[in-house]
C-alpha cells in the first residue's frame, strides 16, 4: 500500500470553532496529521510519498469556478474588511432570503457559500486545501496506474463540501475530485463508499444526479445528526442518477455487529454495480471514544473493516476524513489499513 502526504496539509491552523454556542479550539487540528503519520511510520504500513501539484483543473471539475475564487480571497477580504477574529458566517441565504443574489462583500459571501458555522477560515486554509486534493489526487492516481490499494492522509477532509458550499470543516470535496479524476482517466464506474460517522452531504449532492459514481453512505441519522439537513434513506438519485445514491443513516448508539451487516449491503451494492475503483471517505469518527460523534466502534473493530473492505476485491483508495479523538486516530487509521493488507495477502495465498 502506498501512502500519500504533504506537509502543507498543517498550514491550516484556525484558532476557533463555534462548538455548543462556545469558540473552542478545533476539534480539526494539524496534530491529527502528524499523530496518523508517526503511526503509519511505526507500522511500517507502506512507503510514503509526497504528491505532485495537480493544479486546479481537476478541483474545477467538480466545484464552481467563483466558491473557488472565494475561498481563495476570502481570509484576504476579512482581514482588509479590519475584522477581529477568524471568518466565521453569521447570516445565510435561509429558507425566506434570496439565494440567487451573490452578495458583494465578504460577510455576505461567507454566508452564500458556507453550509455551517463551526469551520472558520484564517491564514493557510486555502492552501492546506490546495495540499489536501492534490494528496487524493496522488493516492487515486496510483491506484489508477497499478492497481494496488493507497491511502491518501488528507486534511482539511473533504466529504461535507458541496458544489459551491463549505463547511463540516471542508472544502474542497477531495472524494468526488478523486472520483472524478479517474472518471476523466477512463474509468467508467466509480464508487465512493463513506463510512465517515457524518453524512457525506457534499459528495452526494456532487454526483447526485448521475449514474457514474455510486455514492454509498454508512452514518448517524440526520433527524438527530449534523450535517441534519440531508443523508435520509430515501435520497436515492434523481435523473439519471436515480438508483445511484444509497444511505445508510443508524441512531447514535449503534452496535458494530449492526453496523458490519449494513456494510454488507453495502459492498453488495458497489459489486452489483460493477464499480472498476472504490475509493473509501474513511472517516474514523465512528470510533467510541470519538468526542463529537455517537457510534460505538472499538480500536479493534477497524482491523475487521479493513479486512471486509479487502474482500470485496476491487482496486481501492483510502482518502481521510474525519476522527477526532486524537490519542487513538493514528492506531484507528492503521488499523482500518493493516486489516485490509493482511486479507489481501490471505487471499493471494
Ligand atoms: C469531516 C467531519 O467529520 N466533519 C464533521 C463536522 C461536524 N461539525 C459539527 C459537529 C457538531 C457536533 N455536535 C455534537 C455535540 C456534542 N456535544
Ligand atoms: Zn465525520
Amino acid at each position: 500500500m502506498r501512502i500519500f502526504h504533504s506537509d502543507a496539509t498543517r498550514l491550516r491552523q484556525v484558532r476557533t470553532e463555534l462548538h455548543d454556542g462556545v469558540l473552542v479550539s478545533p476539534f480539526e487540528c494539524p496534530e491529527r496529521v502528524s499523530l496518523v503519520l508517526d503511526h503509519l511510520r511505526r507500522a511500517e504500513v507502506g512507503e510514503i510519498h509526497a504528491p505532485r501539484d495537480y493544479g486546479l483543473a481537476p478541483v474545477l471539475a467538480v466545484h464552481d469556478r467563483d466558491y473557488v475564487a472565494f475561498l481563495e480571497s476570502c481570509w484576504r477580504e476579512w482581514q482588509a474588511a479590519g475584522r477581529e477574529g477568524e471568518a466565521i458566517p453569521n447570516i445565510w441565504p435561509a429558507r425566506t432570503l434570496r439565494a440567487d443574489r451573490i452578495p458583494e462583500t465578504v460577510c455576505g459571501k461567507l454566508g452564500y457559500y458556507a453550509l455551517a458555522a463551526e469551520t472558520s477560515i484564517a491564514e493557510g486554509t486555502f492552501e492546506a486545501a490546495l495540499a489536501s486534493k492534490d494528496v487524493a489526487l496522488g493516492a487515486v492516481e496510483y491506484t489508477l496506474e497499478s492497481n494496488e490499494p493507497s491511502f491518501g492522509l488528507c486534511r482539511p477532509p473533504g466529504h461535507h463540501a458541496a458544489v459551491d458550499q463549505f463547511g463540516g470543516y471542508c472544502f474542497f470535496n477531495n472524494a468526488a475530485v478523486a472520483a472524478q479524476y479517474a472518471l476523466d482517466k477512463g474509468r467508467r464506474r466509480v464508487a465512493i463508499l463513506d463510512v465517515d460517522f457524518h453524512h457525506g452531504n457534499g459528495t452526494q449532492q456532487i454526483f447526485y444526479g448521475r449514474d457514474d459514481v455510486l455514492f454509498v453512505s454508512l452514518h448517524g441519522d440526520p433527524a438527530v445528526t449534523f450535517p441534519y439537513y440531508l443523508g435520509y434513506a430515501d435520497e436515492t438519485g434523481v435523473g439519471a442518477g436515480e438508483g445511484f445514491n444509497i444511505n445508510y443513516p443508524m441512531p447514535p448508539g449503534t452496535n458494530v455487529d449492526t453496523w458490519m451487516q449494513t456494510l454488507d449491503q453495502a459492498l453488495h451494492a458497489i459489486k452489483r454495480y460493477g464499480a472498476e475503483l472504490v475509493i473509501v471517505s474513511l472517516g474514523v469518527d465512528i470510533f467510541e471514544g470519538d468526542p463529537i460523534s455517537a457510534f460505538t466502534f472499538q480500536s479493534a473493530d477497524f482491523i475487521t473493516l479493513g479486512q471486509r473492505l479487502a474482500e470485496a476485491g476491487l482496486p481501492t483508495t483510502f482518502l481521510m476524513e474525519g476522527g477526532y479523538a486524537v490519542d487513538e486516530i493514528g492506531l484507528n487509521v492503521v488499523n482500518v489499513l493493516k486489516g485490509f493488507q493482511q486479507s489481501t495477502a490471505d487471499a493471494a495465498q
